[in-house]
């Protein structure tokens, strides 16, 4: 990043994280046309805090939780640190601690909550209503701040000098250490982060010549995926039920890597992200990072769902796990896909070793599956999926086109491994679902779609123009019973939902819509869900709402939240500035 110049002197900016410590490095690079002697001044602000609790989230929210952090100058460094035991039911003792500083001896130093650099003096927004146009900060903050002082000698030419920020969870000493590491030879740590990710990018080539700036996209996608590779070690691992409980911890795990799910807002892990994912990981040949995410989950799951099967939705890095344990619904759609994540990584690897690590496990998710997610037996899975919306019948189209490819991958799983018994069970529940797909799914109508949702009692098929509608033509199932590999829709279902979803009500210039826009009033008129009976006016407003409440299943999540929306989600959650590793 190259700077403004000031009095001849130009600077530029280079940012990194040396990959393995804890620890970022900011280097600036001055060049003066004559040898001379520059002030140079650096602020710096803290925000020691966990990862978890949210903003809004029960038995105590980061208002409380957070606790200030002190701030003093030692042997030219700014220290900040946090220590004690928040005052709520089960939090842990820490000792937490961030260290800035860089390779030169400082002139001066002053000590205060307001070194912000050119924010001073911050503006602070208050913890939850209407975000102001400008924040510095919100009332969560309790960081504190300084200023380091520099005499700079300039030659004639260039100097660079680094600054590194470093941090822990296990106090000082080890805050220390990394910062010394880090400042050691930084130009050496930019020069391997540099070879790493050129390797990176070596792995694939995309040549896409009537589209270069996709092609573009493709290259710079890796490198972000390489960004997102993310590790947390003495996970304590607690059970949250979407932020209504803080239990003791039930169990704990060494270490956990993954790749984030999206930033800012969703850094940590995720099942249905990752399994995703996984697609980009393995054409990207990034094998080791989507194999760790699988494991991370697995471990996880096997651990809060003392090995129900069940895949564990989101948990945070301090192993809290936020939704997708037993005592909760999850997502149906996580689970049915995790065989079908495994047995991807496994095809693209020849990893067997892989697959047999992971096979019982995705055994354990699709007996899960059938024999919790399926209430009134008739096959299609019941649950959540990836639309999260309030009004959408028990059965999700997404949720059954997964368990299909789920069990199919399995059942090519289970051959090759000589499982004839599980390959049995597998197929014979797919072709099942498979034979009355068609029938019990495609809405037509006119619309050239499938239902969305299916609404019990009775299966009455819901539109509600979710993305998932795309879903039967997305997913590939394996080869099987004779049939190519190829998407479960039927092939003239396939090409003309595919057109339909190519039209103004599905797409628009950034790609495809979340839901479609406008109405069928016909659809709807003819296609009421029968629990639903009691709104008779329809509009827009209410297109979301018309279908079915929940059956016999308790959504202790308010359904018309997404799951991955936060309470509180907005300009008012804690943030994290700066700090210490993956408490900070
Ligand atoms: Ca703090
Ligand atoms: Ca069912
Ligand atoms: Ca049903």
């Amino acid at each position: 990043m190259d700077l403004a110049s000031s009095d001849g002197v130009q600077v530029s900016r280079t940012d990194f994280a040396p990959d393995g410590m804890r620890a970022s490095l900011i280097g600036l690079t001055f060049l003066s046309p004559k040898p001379r002697t520059v002030q140079l001044s650096m602020d710096a602000h803290s925000e020691l805090m966990s990862s978890y609790p949210w903003g809004g989230t029960k038995p105590t929210n980061q208002l409380d939780f957070n606790l200030p952090d002190m701030g003093f100058y030692a042997d030219g460094r700014l220290v900040f640190r946090e220590q004690g035991t928040p005052a709520a039911a089960n939090a842990a003792p820490h000792d937490w601690a961030a260290v800035v500083s860089s390779s030169l001896t400082p002139t001066g130093h002053r000590l205060g909550a307001n070194f912000r650099g050119p924010q001073d003096p911050a503006v602070i927004c208050p913890a939850s209503g209407t975000t102001p146009p400008r924040c510095d900060d919100t009332a969560y903050g309790k960081g504190n701040g300084g200023e380091l002082n520099y005499r700079l000698q300039l030659p004639s030419g260039s100097r660079t000098v680094w600054f590194a920020v470093s941090g822990s969870d296990n106090g000082l000493a080890e805050a220390l250490a990394m910062q010394r590491s880090a400042l050691n030879d930084p130009a050496g740590l930019l020069a391997d982060k540099t070879a790493r990710r050129k390797t990176v990018d070596q792995n694939t080539h995309a040549t896409l010549p009537g589209d270069p700036q996709l092609a573009s996209s493709v290259a710079w996608s890796k490198q972000n995926l390489a960004d997102s590779r993310q590790e947390a070690r003495n996970l304590q691992l607690r059970v949250t039920n979407a932020g209504t409980a803080y239990p003791a911890p039930i169990g704990t795990l060494g270490v956990a890597r993954w790749t984030g799910a999206g930033w800012p807002d969703y850094p940590w892990i995720f099942g249905t992200d990752g399994e995703y994912t996984a697609f980009a990981s393995v054409a990207a040949g990034q094998f080791d990072a989507i194999k760790n995410h699988l494991q991370t989950l697995r471990a996880v799951s096997d651990v809060v769902n003392s090995r129900s099967g069940k895949v564990v939705h989101e948990v945070v890095p301090d192993g809290s796990v936020y939704y997708g344990a037993n005592s909760d619904p999850g997502n149906t759609d996580e689970t049915v896909k995790f065989p079908s994540a495994v047995a991807l990584v496994w095809r693209w690897t020849g990893d067997n070793r892989f697959r047999d690590d992971m096979y019982d496990f995705t055994v354990r998710n699709l007996k899960y599956a059938f024999a919790n997610l399926d209430a009134d037996h008739d096959g299609w899975l019941e649950g959540p999926g990836n639309v999260e919306r309030q009004g959408m019948g028990q059965e999700k189209l997404d949720n059954t086109v997964y368990a299909i490819r789920g069990l199919l991958d399995l059942a090519d799983m289970a051959a090759s491994k000589n499982d004839p018994a599980t390959r049995h069970w597998a197929t014979t529940k797919a072709q099942g679902l498979q034979t009355r797909f068609e029938t019990a799914w495609w809405y037509g109508n006119g619309t050239s779609s499938y239902a969305d949702s299916l609404c019990d009692p009775n299966n009455v098929q819901l539109f509600q123009k979710y993305w998932i509608g795309l879903t039967p033509v997305e997913a590939e199932l394996p080869a099987h019973g004779g049939i190519a590999a190829g998407p479960l829709a039927a092939l003239d279902h396939a090409t003309s939902t595919v057109a339909a979803h190519e039209s103004s009500v599905f797409t628009g210039t950034n790609g495809l819509f979340h839901n479609g826009t406008g109405l069928v009033l016909r659809d709807l008129r003819s296609r009421r869900c029968a629990a639903d009976r009691r709104s008779d006016h329809l509009h827009l407003g209410h297109l979301d709402r018309r279908g079915c409440r929940s059956g016999g299943r308790s959504h202790r999540v308010d359904p018309a939240r997404p799951v991955h929306q936060r309470p509180g989600a907005g300009a008012a959650q804690p943030r994290r500035v700066g700090g210490a590793g993956r408490n900070a």
